[in-house]
């Protein structure tokens, strides 16, 4: 059976594709970062699993990586870690770079120095972001680069040093520039789960507005599941080459949001332009009238706020995974957009209310301890 190592495997893909290479049998390895607080969120659940395996590594540090990959000895490595945030590479572009420029080259320089260079197929998380300010919709594989953030910048040294040693060093390594791709285990600042979340939130009376930048911005959102299964089948190709993975529909942050919210039974209509636009309720349906009695037709909901907005703003993102559907016989319509935003929705609504089932219990407990009904 193969062996994999993952970097970033606390992130959402990492532990998406963690659960993926257990099911087919693999001997799974993941780098971690020491932190002061120890929870895994995401990976707690295969925490002591005899095939999982967790080892203490950064990007950002040769030494590390060198050691676990040659203790380890991968036959395929996913370097899924890096600093992904785009808002939050225009405030730490020199860590960004670190990590996710030079952080691929030291991975790839660890695989050589560890004698894998011949036998270890590598895969390189790339992303729609390199096509940046955009010159052609949709974008596929020959579409031209152009970066339009400290991130993207990072990214497409990534992307290049990997096609680089492919060539020069005839290594089995290639890139997935994926397209955004969302879940209920996204991180809750990305512009989906922040929707998702204050969804939920304000259904159950726990939040009264939310606040979004560029809510004209355009990008083709998949379900994070489905897109781990490619990372797999682009490294059991009979050659390495770059794959554009995306679903091929397009929507805006505007029409995430009305999903989002339909979903919880408000109905919104958007009015205002630019920075003066507003979400408000068009509708609400009965059952939600019964569980949250404040929410009114007419209340704002969303607002757009300046500091949300970022220097420059990648607006117009669309992928055309023929490719892929072609050669790696992947499916980009597994899951649709309406199934993605139910499934986000849906879990955050489970979390909402168990946080207010939490707090209830705690009020009661301080009540009870009080009044020395409990000791
Ligand atoms: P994520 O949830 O932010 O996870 C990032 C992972 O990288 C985490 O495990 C994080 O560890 C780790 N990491 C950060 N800095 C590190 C360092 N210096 N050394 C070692 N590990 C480090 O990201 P994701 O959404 O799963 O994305 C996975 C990869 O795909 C990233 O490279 C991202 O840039 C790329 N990508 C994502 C999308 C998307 O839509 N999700 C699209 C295209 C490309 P901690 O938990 O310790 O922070
Ligand atoms: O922004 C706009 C924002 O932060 C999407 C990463 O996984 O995908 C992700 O990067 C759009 C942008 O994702 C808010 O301006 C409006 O136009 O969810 P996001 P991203 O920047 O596309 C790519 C493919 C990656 O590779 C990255 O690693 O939404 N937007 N209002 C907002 N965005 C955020 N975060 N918050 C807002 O309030």
């Amino acid at each position: 059976m193969k062996t994999a190592l993952i970097t970033g495997i606390t992130g959402q893909d990492g532990s998406f594709l963690s659960e993926f290479l257990l099911s087919k049998g693999y001997e799974v390895h993941g780098t971690i970062r020491r932190s002061s607080v120890d929870y895994r969120e995401r990976i707690a659940h295969l925490e002591g699993q005899p095939k999982f395996h967790l080892h203490y590594a950064d990007l950002g540090d040769s030494m590390s990586l060198i050691r676990v990959i040659s203790k380890v000895r991968p036959d395929e490595i996913y370097n899924l870690a890096a600093q992904s945030h785009v808002q939050v590479s225009f405030d730490s572009p020199e860590f960004t770079a670190n990590v996710d420029a030079t952080g691929v080259l030291r991975i790839l320089e660890a695989v050589r120095l560890s004698g894998l260079a011949d036998t270890c197929h590598i895969y390189q998380a790339s992303t729609s972001e390199l096509y940046g300010k955009v010159e052609e919709v949709p974008q596929n594989e020959d579409t031209p680069f152009h970066p339009y953030s400290p991130y993207a910048v990072a990214k497409l040294y990534g992307h290049w040093i990997v096609k680089e040693y492919r060539e020069a060093y005839n290594m089995f390594c290639c890139s997935g520039i994926l397209f955004n791709h969302e879940s209920e285990r996204r991180g809750e600042t990305f512009v989906t789960r922040k929707i998702t979340l204050a969804a939920a939130r304000i259904a159950q009376g726990k939040q009264s507005k939310l606040y979004l930048g560029n809510l004209s911005s355009l990008r083709d959102w998949g379900y994070a599941k489905d897109y781990v299964e490619c990372m797999w089948l682009m490294l059991q190709n009979d050659k390495p080459e770059d794959f554009v993975i995306a679903t091929g529909i397009q929507h805006s942050v505007r029409d995430f949001c009305y999903y989002a919210f339909k979903h919880v039974g408000i109905e919104l209509e958007f009015v205002g332009e630019g920075a003066d636009e507003k979400g408000v309720i068009k509708s609400i349906t009965p059952q939600l009238s019964v569980v949250n009695k404040q929410l009114a037709v007419g209340d704002v909901l969303i607002e757009v706020s300046a500091d949300f907005f970022r220097p420059t703003d990648v607006v117009n993102l669309w992928g055309d995974p023929s490719k892929a559907k072609e050669k790696l016989g992947w499916n980009p319509q597994k899951t649709t957009f309406e199934e993605l935003v139910k499934i986000m929705v849906d879990a955050d609504m489970a979390k909402v209310a168990v946080e207010r089932a939490g707090e209830s219990i705690r009020t009661n407990l301080v009540e009870y301890l009080e009044k020395g009904i409990v000791k």
